[in-house]
C-alpha cells in the first residue's frame, strides 16, 4: 500500500460541492481509501491574482494505484467535474495536485513529486501540516514544519474539520 497526499482547490461555483465530489470520487474507488481530510480553508488567489479566493483542503490516502495512475485519476476526475482550462494559474472548478507519494522523488515529463514549490504556498502547507504534522521532505529531510516559517496570510479557516455538515463521517 502507497501513501499519498493530495492537494484539492476549487474558486468557481458550489466551491465546497466540488471538495466534497473531488473526495468521494476517490474513496469510491476500491483501490483508494481516503485516510485523512483537513479543514477547508479560505485562501487569496496565488500566482494569477485577478481570480476569486478559493477554498482548499489537502487528504491522506492509502492507494495501490502507482503515482503515475494516481495522476490519471486525479485529471479524470477534473474532467469530470467539468474543468476546463481557459487560463495558466486561471478559475477552476477543481484541481487536485499529488504532493506526495511515500517518501519517493519522481521526475517524469508529466509528474513531479513532491509537488515543487508546494513547500511555499500557504494554501498548501497549513492543510497538509494539520493533517500530517510530523511529514518530512523527501528532498532534504527535513519537518515541513521546520523547513520555514509558514506564512498563514491569505488563509483561514473556513470549515474546521470538527464542524458541520461538512463531509466527514459520509
Ligand atoms: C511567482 C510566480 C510567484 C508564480 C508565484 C504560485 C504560480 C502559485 C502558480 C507563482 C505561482 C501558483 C491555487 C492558487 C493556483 C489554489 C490558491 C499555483 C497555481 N492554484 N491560489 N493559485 N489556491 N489560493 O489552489 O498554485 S494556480
Ligand atoms: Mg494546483
Ligand atoms: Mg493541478
Amino acid at each position: 500500500m502507497n501513501k499519498a497526499f493530495i492537494s484539492i482547490g476549487s474558486n468557481i461555483g458550489e466551491r465546497e460541492i466540488y471538495l466534497e465530489e473531488a473526495v468521494k470520487a476517490l474513496s469510491d474507488r476500491e483501490d483508494t481509501k481516503v485516510e485523512s481530510i483537513s479543514s477547508i480553508y479560505e485562501t487569496a488567489p496565488v500566482g494569477y491574482t485577478d481570480q476569486a479566493d478559493f477554498l482548499n483542503i489537502v487528504i491522506g490516502i492509502e492507494t495501490t494505484l502507482t503515482a503515475s495512475d494516481l495522476l490519471s485519476v486525479c485529471q479524470g476526475i477534473e474532467q469530470e467535474l467539468g474543468r476546463k482550462r481557459v487560463i495558466r494559474w486561471g478559475p477552476r472548478t477543481v484541481d487536485l495536485d499529488i504532493l506526495l507519494y511515500n517518501e519517493e522523488k519522481i521526475e517524469t515529463e508529466s509528474l513531479i513529486v513532491p509537488h515543487p514549490r508546494m513547500a511555499e504556498r500557504a494554501f498548501v502547507l497549513i492543510p497538509l501540516l494539520e493533517i500530517a504534522p510530523d511529514q518530512v521532505n523527501p528532498l532534504n529531510g527535513q519537518l515541513y514544519s521546520e523547513e520555514a516559517a509558514v506564512q498563514e496570510e491569505g488563509v483561514q479557516i473556513w470549515c474546521h474539520a470538527s464542524e458541520g455538515t461538512y463531509f466527514k463521517g459520509k
